[in-house]
Parts: structure tokens; C-alpha cells; sequence
């Protein structure tokens, strides 16, 4: 069993921190789990252009307002404490943060540990 604490991972290599959000990776994949798991922080007042081309995620909403828009639709979801969006088609997005959002993340494959979005919003596959 592994156990682990946010106090810990902050300040370490598994907090990675980007202009709109900081994640703190509190699974990744050397752990051997099939996914990895982050508690991450996006800023309030921030928009975010997220496309997952090369990774399924989960994310659920535990703090704070926000919303997630479609690009290809154009729909509009409203995100709050309790909310869980499921990224299961490789959706491109745009996350907004209306006050300050923590979720809970789960990315299948699992992140290897620095990865951050490029400029599609994207994270490369790294082995
Ligand atoms: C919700 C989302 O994808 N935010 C960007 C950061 C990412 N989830 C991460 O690496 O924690």
C-alpha cells in the first residue's frame, strides 16, 4: 500500500503549476495504478482551452463555480460541488473558473508527472 498526504506533494515535483491552474499529482503512473489521480486548483477568473487528445479524464468538482463548454456543440455545462464531467470522447473544451474550483482528476493512460498543456491545450504522451 502507498500512502501519501497534499502536504507532502506541495512544494515537491508532483505539484506542477501552469499559468490557469496547479495540479498536485497525488497518483501517477510509476505508482502502477492504470490511471493517475491529481487534486488540482484552477484560478478563479481563468479560462482554460483543454482538448485531451492522447487521454480520458474524470473530473470532479469538490470547491467553488464554474462552467465547461463545448467547442464542437457549443453546450454549456455549469460546474459546482458535486458536479463530476467525464471527458470520454476526447471532448475540446474550455473550462471556466467563476470563483476559485478545486477538482478531483483522473487521467487514463496516467501522466507521468511534469506533463503540462501545450498551446491546443493538450498533453503529449509520454512513456
Ligand atoms: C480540469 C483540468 O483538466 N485542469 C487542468 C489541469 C489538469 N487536470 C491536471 O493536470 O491536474
Amino acid at each position: 500500500m502507498i500512502v501519501r498526504k497534499l502536504e507532502d506533494i506541495l512544494g515537491s515535483e508532483r505539484e506542477v503549476k501552469a499559468e490557469t491552474w496547479e495540479s498536485r499529482r497525488l497518483v501517477l503512473k510509476d505508482d502502477g495504478m492504470g490511471h493517475s489521480l491529481h487534486d488540482t486548483i484552477i484560478k478563479a477568473g481563468t479560462e482554460t482551452k483543454i482538448w485531451y487528445q492522447n487521454h480520458l479524464e474524470s473530473v470532479y468538482c469538490i470547491e467553488g463555480e464554474g462552467s465547461v463548454e463545448l467547442i464542437d456543440s457549443g453546450e454549456v455545462f455549469e460546474i459546482r460541488p458535486g458536479t463530476v464531467y467525464i471527458l470520454d470522447k476526447h471532448d475540446n473544451h474550455i473550462l471556466r473558473a467563476k470563483t476559485q474550483l478545486r477538482v478531483v482528476c483522473a487521467f487514463t493512460p496516467p501522466l507521468k508527472g511534469s506533463e503540462t498543456h501545450d498551446e491546443n491545450g493538450v498533453y503529449p504522451l509520454l512513456d
